[in-house]
């Protein structure tokens, strides 16, 4: 199985999961190591007979062909990705390059080389967004695509060349379509990790608008068990939504993560909002329930816990991180807003 992006926060998970329910896999992992992937992150699987890395850019035909011609995956799933909203609106090239023009390199490497099966790991961000005043409302697989960031166009972009590679060349693709994760590895600068580095630094905490946008929150080893579903039972040409019925407001989370430190609610800092920002998400999981069985077991309160006691835990992963490249991001992104 060739994982691309893991290591990056979601593949990563998605590798300790597959090895652990699937000892007997052979794994290699395809990763650029761009500022959102960290090898110490699979430091655990480094020596492992059954895992491999290798260092390469999806992008890049040229090296993406001869690990298909040396390796020869019978299974890929496509977690490399730039994943970030606020970068995208920032410099889109980038994201164009990777999520668009590298999922059509690893399509073609498909066609060329042949595969059992390509998974597209893809986001609830391809919907665009739902209104605050209607909670009746849903994402199903059937929802028109109406993005609103350069993020969220390359992802679509990319989803379209995955139904078009299926369709015209009959490659063995299928699609899932996930909620916001959370859990351990998580890069800080999103949400929930960036809110614990900085309550516990005794920063503040920069809340987007009014923070009474909507996100739905998701434990990533759910995620992982319904890719690893999909891999085993999805049908080929179909998308999969995956979301677990967890709504909750940006304010409401930082809330929460004040208590769970002990820190007081006076860090809360209101900041321009995000540009083109979306409202609310919200994922009605019904078909990968009916058609797989698939139904997630983290709850929030549990899954909440568990990843504020890693970040206590792992400090030294994530202080590494803060003090290299990304202070400079930071500065960019928060410093006069
Ligand atoms: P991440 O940013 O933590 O990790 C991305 C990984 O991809 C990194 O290891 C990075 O080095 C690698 N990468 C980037 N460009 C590459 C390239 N050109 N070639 C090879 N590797 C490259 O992202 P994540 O949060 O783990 O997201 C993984 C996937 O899941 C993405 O496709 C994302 O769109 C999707 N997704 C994420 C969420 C979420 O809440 N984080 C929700 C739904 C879907
Ligand atoms: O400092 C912040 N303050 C703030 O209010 C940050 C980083 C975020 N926010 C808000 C913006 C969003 O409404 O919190 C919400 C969550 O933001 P992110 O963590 O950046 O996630 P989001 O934009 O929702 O996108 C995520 O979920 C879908 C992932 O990053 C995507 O890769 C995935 O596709």
């Amino acid at each position: 199985m060739l994982i691309t992006g893991g290591a990056g926060f979601i593949g990563s998970n998605f590798i300790f999961y597959i090895h652990r329910k699937h000892p007997d896999y052979n794994l290699l992992c395809l990763d650029k190591l761009t500022y959102a992937g960290n090898l110490a992150t699979l430091d655990s699987m480094i020596n492992n007979k059954k895992f491999k890395f290798i260092r390469a850019d999806i992008a890049n035909r040229t090296a993406v062909y001869e690990i298909f011609k040396t390796e020869k995956p019978d299974v890929i799933v496509n977690f490399a990705a730039e994943s970030h909203v606020d970068r995208s609106i920032e410099n889109p090239a980038v994201f164009l390059e990777t999520n668009v023009m590298g999922t059509q390199v690893l399509l073609d490497a498909c066609r060329k080389y042949g595969i059992q099966r390509y998974h597209q790991v893809s986001t609830d961000e391809v919907y665009g967004d739902l209104p605050l005043d209607r909670p009746d409302l849903f994402f199903t697989e059937k929802t028109p695509l109406h993005t609103s960031s350069p993020y969220s166009a390359s992802k679509a972009s990319a989803d379209l060349l995955c139904n078009a590679y299926q369709r015209t060349y009959g490659l063995p693709i299928t699609i899932s379509r996930c909620s916001n994760n959370y859990g351990p590895y998580q890069f800080p600068e999103k949400l929930i990790p960036l809110m614990i580095a900085n309550a516990l630094a005794d920063q503040p905490l920069p809340v987007y608008g009014e923070g009474l946008n909507v996100r739905d929150w998701l434990y990533v080893e759910d995620h992982c068990a319904a890719i690893d579903l999909i891999l085993e039972r999805g049908k080929e040409g179909e998308v999969y939504n995956i979301g677990g019925h967890n709504e909750m407001r940006n304010i409401d989370i930082v809330k929460l993560i004040c208590k769970a430190l002990g820190k007081p609610e006076s860090l809360i800092t209101y900041v321009a909002d995000r540009k083109g920002h979306d409202m609310r998400y919200a994922i009605d999981p019904a078909f990968i329930h009916q058609e797989l069985g698939w139904l997630p077991v983290t709850k929030f309160e549990d899954g909440i816990q568990r990843t504020i006691q890693w970040y206590l835990d792992n400090r030294n992963w994530w202080e590494t991180i803060i003090n290299g490249e990304y202070q400079k991001y930071y500065e960019r992104m928060y410093g006069n807003r």
